[in-house]
């Protein structure tokens, strides 16, 4: 098979960025754009900043009051955040995007991935002066740089965009993925936190070259099979997720039977409780947040059935699962007077969402 070219791009500071766009005067300012909570003038967090703002110790989460603290003395710009505005500027931009891929993904407000194969022939010789073109062409119809990562798959393109910013461009050939990958920290890999990483070290893994020499067997008993392969995986640079257009995933979802028949909920739930675990741990590494919630049940007498929520927002978290869960199976065994062999789950309509928004959102809501 031959081998695919993946690009990441990433808008530089955006929501800054677009401010400068629409008042350039503001281009040799500190910049910082916030979320005003409203209590106090001042209350809030910073939601993203100019370069010249970061250079003195300002960053994305941060409460302003400490931004403002920071910049004492110099002549900075606070603004609160204008979601309409840059919407639209994204749109704009996903839209030049559009006529270089097959497969475009959007990740979030600042953030696609590309499926340049084709355009490319392959060749990432090509593929640095098509990403040139591509900067030049948005920064010339929309006035906006970006940063881009290209590499063999996802995982490494999004490794290698973050990797040199702003106005970046980082290629890693196929050939380069290991030395590239092995010096960097783990949690450069999506899916290791601080829980995960510290975890890692006490097994004497810092780096993802540390973590390529840890067995497969030891990885699944750590972390459990779904992760543990991912991490195997993730650390030697393979990623096969496909460059996927919104709306084209499909759900997750696990099946069993139950050790006996039964119409009891809290048997039926702790099965299922077993399985959601599994799926949300899958779910954990996607970046993604879900629509959907649907079980699946197979009775006594072999029929089965299935049935599904949809859910009024996307959702990120484990126990609306296990709320949404119970609650078909309470409606369903109401239906029936049949006993359930074998149950399952599932949770789909996957929505892409920025992961560091939510790191925004917990500055408010302490969990
Ligand atoms: N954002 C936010 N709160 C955060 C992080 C980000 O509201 N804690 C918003 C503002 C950012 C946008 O999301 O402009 C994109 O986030 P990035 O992490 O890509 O950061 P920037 O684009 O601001 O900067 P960089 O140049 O590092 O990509
Ligand atoms: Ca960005
Ligand atoms: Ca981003």
């Amino acid at each position: 098979m031959q081998n695919r070219v993946v690009m990441l791009a990433d808008f530089d500071y955006f929501f800054a960025q677009c401010e400068e766009l629409r008042n350039p005067a503001l281009k040799d300012k500190p910049v910082v754009v916030g979320v005003y909570s409203g209590r106090t003038e001042i209350s809030g967090a910073v939601s993203t900043s100019n370069y010249i703002a970061r250079k003195f110790g300002v960053k994305s989460g941060m409460p302003l009051f400490l931004a403002q603290r920071k910049l004492e003395g110099t002549d900075a710009v606070f603004l609160p955040v204008d979601h309409v505005y840059y919407d639209r500027i994204s749109e704009r931009i996903m839209g030049i995007f559009r006529g270089y891929a097959t497969s475009l993904e959007q990740v979030s407000v600042d953030e696609a991935y590309l499926d340049v194969t084709e355009q490319v022939d392959c060749s990432f010789e090509s593929a640095e002066d098509y990403a040139k073109k591509m900067k030049a062409q948005v920064k010339m119809e929309v006035g906006i740089s970006f940063t881009v990562g290209v590499g063999p798959n996802k995982l490494v393109s999004k490794i290698a965009c973050d990797s040199q910013k702003p106005d970046g461009l980082t290629i890693v050939t196929p050939d380069e993925v290991a030395c590239f990958l092995s010096p960097l920290p783990v949690d450069r890999l999506l899916g290791v936190g601080h829980k995960i990483s510290a975890k890692m070290e006490s097994m004497g893994v810092k780096t993802i070259g540390d973590l390529a020499h840890v067995d497969i067997q030891r990885l699944v008993v750590t972390f459990g099979r779904v992760l543990g392969v991912y991490f195997f995986n993730a650390a030697r640079g393979i990623d096969n997720e496909p460059v996927q257009e919104a709306g084209e995933a499909e759900s997750i979802g696990r099946m069993g039977t139950l050790k006996q028949d039964t119409r009891d909920i809290e048997v039926i739930m702790d099965k299922i409780d077993e399985q959601i675990e599994d799926i949300y741990k899958e779910f954990c590494t996607k970046n993604m947040s879900y629509r959907l919630v649907g079980i699946s049940v197979v009775m006594t007498n072999l029929s089965g059935k299935s049935r599904s929520k949809t859910l009024e927002k996307p959702i990120k978290d484990k126990q609306t699962i296990h709320e949404v869960a119970q609650e078909l199976f309470d409606k369903y065994l109401a239906e029936t007077e049949l006993a359930i062999r074998r149950v399952g789950v599932r949770i789909g309509s996957f929505v892409k969402e920025e992961r560091k928004q939510k790191q925004l959102t917990s500055f408010f809501q302490p969990s």
